[in-house]
């Protein structure tokens, strides 16, 4: 497959007042983008996965064995994210401005379970992994926003009699959400940007061949090269909050 033409991809030099000339734009972010916003990511030093095995807190079969760790596990984050200290960072604002500046050309694939891209303007994101402030009716499947603590007496409102409740969240073993969505979308990229991520996780970690093989011009900001580094046409490393906004002003 031929590779498309590197655009250019920072609307704030250029009138973008004719549409049909713009790159449609995937971006795939994992926990780095929102590591500078106090989030722990899974694989640093200090992440989450050393203070839980993957076994104990993020299969379903953790869940069935043990449902009062992982609603531990994932309440203790659900409080995290909704303290005031964490707000969304420069790195998901400029996102969020790129897509006010390039409206339906740009997509915000995250394996992230937080709201921050949505909280920083970010409007079409595609949370791959599920949604930490969400809960799963675990019969029907049925998702709803649900903040507050879960534990053992949480019930759904969907079925008759309630059911059980999970977290909202795509756990070892289970498929991602919006694959076909996800997919369809990096084919039809003209621009991937790959963003904080280690590409340790599959199929998320995939997504970078197939917009090579399509054609994308592909891009990595990261801290420091990630597991995939050599798919990448370009790379940037840096903090997210300083290595995003210069790459897309
Ligand atoms: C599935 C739950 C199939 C949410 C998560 C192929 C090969 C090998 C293995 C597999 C394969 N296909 C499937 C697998 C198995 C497995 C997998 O990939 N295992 C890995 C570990 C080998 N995949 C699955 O099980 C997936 N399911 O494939 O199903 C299927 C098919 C048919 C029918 C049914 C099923 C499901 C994967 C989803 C699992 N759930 N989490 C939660 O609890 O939060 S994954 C978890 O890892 C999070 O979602 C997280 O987002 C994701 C990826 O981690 P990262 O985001 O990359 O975070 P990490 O800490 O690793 O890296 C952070 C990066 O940021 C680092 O590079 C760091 O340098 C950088 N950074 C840090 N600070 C900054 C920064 N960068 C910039 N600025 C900073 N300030």
């Amino acid at each position: 497959m031929s590779r498309k033409p590197t655009p250019q991809i920072s609307p704030s030099h250029t009138d973008t007042s004719s549409d049909s000339q713009w790159p449609n734009i995937v971006i795939l972010t994992g926990a780095g983008i929102s590591a500078e916003s106090g989030l722990k990511t899974f694989r640093d030093n200090d992440g989450l996965w050393e203070e839980h095995a993957v076994e104990e807190v993020a299969t379903p079969e953790a869940f069935t064995r043990n449902p009062e760790l992982v609603y531990r596990f994932y309440n203790q984050r659900r409080e995290q994210l909704q303290s005031d200290d964490v707000q969304p960072n420069a790195a998901h604002i400029a996102l969020a401005q790129l897509e006010a500046a390039l409206p339906e050309h740009v997509l915000v694939i995250t394996q992230n379970v937080d709201d921050l891209h949505e909280r920083a303007g970010s409007k079409n994101v595609l949370h791959m992994h599920g949604e930490l402030l969400s809960a799963r009716c675990n019969h029907s499947h049925r998702r709803f926003i649900m903040k507050s603590p879960f534990d053992c007496t949480s019930r759904c409102q969907c079925c008759s009699p309630s059911q059980t409740i999970r977290p909202d969240i795509v756990w070892f073993g289970e498929m991602p959400f919006h694959m076909d969505e996800i997919e369809r979308a990096v084919q039809e990229a003209d621009v991937f940007i790959s963003i904080g991520t280690s590409g340790n996780v599959y199929p998320a970690a995939g997504l970078v061949q197939i917009a090579n093989h399509y054609g994308a011009h592909t891009v990595e900001l990261n801290l420091v090269p990630s597991d995939g580094n050599n798919d990448f046409l370009e790379a940037h490393y840096g903090l997210a909050s300083d290595v995003v906004p210069s790459y897309l002003t």
